[in-house]
């Protein structure tokens, strides 16, 4: 079950979601039996379709039709799932979702050509609204992923790095896919322009908390949970809140630096690094500064119309925090 569906308010959708599942099956249907076997194998590994959910909630502000917005829910979801097999591609990783990556499957060059066609039919998708803020939201998200997933690879190891380099990262790299999820939600709902600005700086601000949250697990959270080793990514250079906030301020941060430089040749420092992290009160900090981004996107819903899709979204804005899910 999709842990999502644990939430009162996200329980409601449980039919539309399952009805969105057969839809999502369905879309990566391809001529080319490799294509079609292995996209579909991913996508039954099954994500939690944050994305998609969002854009249900959102859509709940004005006239939420099932059948109306599954393109815009499966576009997003391929678009987010073939970001990760690219991105699998670049970091060498082996597992995701707790399965083999579709490059360790098939190797390099077919994972990327199974991202580049999900991310095309993500585009036939929503090309079907002819809504030009559709396509454009979507459009200038895939741009600032592919930005902030460079800027990530030029600061691997950047151990002099601010929080600022990391926000404009994150920003990039999941919280503007998470606004535009909430944003188009809008547009295909026929919200107000007020209101789809409220919901994409509402999605924005907690893709910002989720990222964070997640760079937080990935240091305290065990393999089973993460689907994937813990420490991915301290093992590839990648430098998240809570190691920049002790590199800054703890009174350790000069043997941190160097254990971090040293740990690109000698994987056995990773977990020291992260005992470290944890004694100097990296996650903490960073945990309030997920919480600063929830409480930003909280005050954007006195910016909707009244009604029970603002205790939904307040209420899972709380989940983004507790990850209990
Ligand atoms: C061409 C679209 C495109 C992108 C190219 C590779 C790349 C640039 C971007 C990838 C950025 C990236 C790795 C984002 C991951 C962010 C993230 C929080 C992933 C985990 O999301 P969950 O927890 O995963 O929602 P599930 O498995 O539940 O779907």
């Amino acid at each position: 079950m999709n842990k999502l569906l644990k939430n009162k308010y996200i329980k409601n959708f449980q039919a539309d979601l399952e009805y969105f599942e057969t839809y999502l099956q369905q879309s990566v249907v391809s001529e080319e039996p490799l294509v079609a076997n292995s996209a579909l194998h991913l996508v039954k590994a099954g994500g939690k379709w944050v994305r998609p959910t969002f854009a249900i909630l959102a859509a709940q502000v004005n006239h939420y039709d099932l059948q109306e917005i599954l393109p815009l829910l499966a576009a997003l979801e391929l678009l987010h799932t073939g970001s990760l097999i690219h991105d699998d591609v670049i970091d060498g990783a082996s597992m995701r979702r707790g399965i083999p990556t579709a490059s360790a499957i098939h190797g390099n060059k077919t994972a990327i050509f199974i991202g580049d066609f999900l991310i095309g039919r993500a585009f036939e998708l929503v090309s079907q609204y002819n809504d030009d803020r559709i396509i454009s939201a979507i459009e200038k998200t895939i741009t600032e992923m592919v930005h902030g997933e460079v800027r990530q690879i030029a600061d691997f190891y950047r151990t002099e790095q601010s929080e600022e380099d990391y926000f404009y990262r994150i920003e990039r790299k999941t919280a503007l896919l998470f606004s535009a999820s909430c944003e188009t939600g809008g547009c295909v709902s026929g919200a107000e322009p007020q209101e789809i600005a409220a919901l994409r700086s509402y999605g924005y601000h907690l893709g910002m908390a989720f990222q964070i949250m997640d760079d937080i697990l990935d240091m305290t959270a065990d393999e089973q949970t993460l689907g994937k080793p813990v420490g991915s990514d301290l093992r590839q250079g990648n430098l998240s809140l809570p190691v920049i906030y002790c590199l800054q301020n703890s009174p350790e941060r000069e043997k941190l630096r160097q254990m971090i430089l040293d740990s690109r040749g000698n994987q056995e420092l990773i977990e020291p690094i992260i005992a470290m992290v944890k004694d100097g009160g990296g996650m903490e900090y960073a945990g309030r500064v997920a919480n600063d981004f929830v409480d930003k996107a909280l005050l954007e819903l006195d910016n909707l119309r009244q009604g029970k899709h603002r205790d939904a979204l307040r209420e899972v804005a709380d989940m983004m925090i507790e990850r209990s899910y």
